[in-house]
């Protein structure tokens, strides 16, 4: 019975979803993490020509910017950024008596963030938990991937895997992909401790600052952008204000184009 409307439809998806994803099982840079820090790294990678995926565990990317500030879907951005914010159409209005400062949409943030990525030619397979890292010969090559549903049902389903150049940790605030390369590869990764140093609580101007001096390769081949960064650096965190995540993602993104590219 194939040919009739409701085949038509299964098999399309199938088949256009199994191209999709295996033309994606090897990649120049693999992100972990689909907050906003990571959908600008994604973009201004795709514009560079790199072929690159980001892998989130939950159903919709965006991270933690669809909340705004305690629910009040409205978050805060600063001069420095602004340029991003235009280049993904993303309106902002400036606060009248703290200049520098402006305020946007945080539902329109997540959504622009995330269009602009795809638009641009990243991937983002949603739904997706990177559970492992693979690592060979002293080296990060690349992910190891399973169905959110199942990590979180606990069923017992061997993983499969993503090989990578370059891997960006962007997970937020439990740098799982680093924390998971110090423990169980046992690498010692580029910080004082050689281990994650661990985030440290609201100093929003030093957070905002560290965020982008954090971002940075921490093992070869092993970048973090975001939260991540500041919690494998012991950053201040700083809320909802997201200047420092958009120009984290760019500067993460700039790093990978100069690590492919040696
Ligand atoms: O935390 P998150 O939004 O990343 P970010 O770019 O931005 C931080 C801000 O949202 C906010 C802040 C700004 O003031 O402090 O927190 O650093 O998004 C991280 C994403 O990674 C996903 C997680 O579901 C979230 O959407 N994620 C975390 N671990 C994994 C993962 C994993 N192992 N596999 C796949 N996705």
């Amino acid at each position: 019975m194939s040919g009739v409307i409701e085949n038509v439809i299964s098999n399309a998806i199938v088949q256009s979803f199994s191209k999709k994803f295996s033309d994606h099982l090897v990649l120049d840079a693999a992100i972990v993490g689909g907050g906003p820090s990571a959908m600008v790294a994604a973009r201004y990678l795709a514009e560079a020509g790199k072929k690159v995926a980001v892998f989130e565990r939950k159903l919709a990317p965006g991270g933690g910017t669809w909340g705004g500030g305690m629910l009040f879907n409205e978050v805060v951005v600063q001069d420095s950024a602004l340029h991003i914010l235009d280049k993904f159409n993303i309106r902002h209005t400036p606060i009248a008596d703290a200049d520098g400062y402006h305020t946007l949409d945080s539902v329109e943030m997540a959504s622009a963030l995330i269009y602009g990525a795809v638009h641009a030619g990243a991937k983002i397979f949603n739904s997706m938990s990177v559970e492992d890292i693979v690592f060979k010969a002293g080296k990060v090559n690349g992910l190891v991937i399973n169905w959110t549903p199942v990590e979180r049902l606990g069923m017992h389903v061997d993983p499969l895997t993503v090989i990578a150049d370059a891997v960006i940790d962007g997970t937020g605030h439990p740098s799982e992909i680093i924390k998971m390369a110090t423990d169980k590869a046992m690498i010692a990764i580029d910080t004082p401790s050689g281990k994650i140093e661990g985030e440290r609580p609201m100093w929003v101007d030093s957070g905002e600052a560290s965020t982008v001096e954090n971002t940075k390769e921490y093992f070869p081949g092993l970048f973090a952008c975001g939260m991540s960064a500041n919690n494998c650096s012991g950053g201040y965190r700083m809320g909802p204000i997201f200047g420092g995540m958009l120009l984290s993602g760019k500067k993460a993104a700039e790093l990978v184009i100069d690590f492919l590219n040696k």
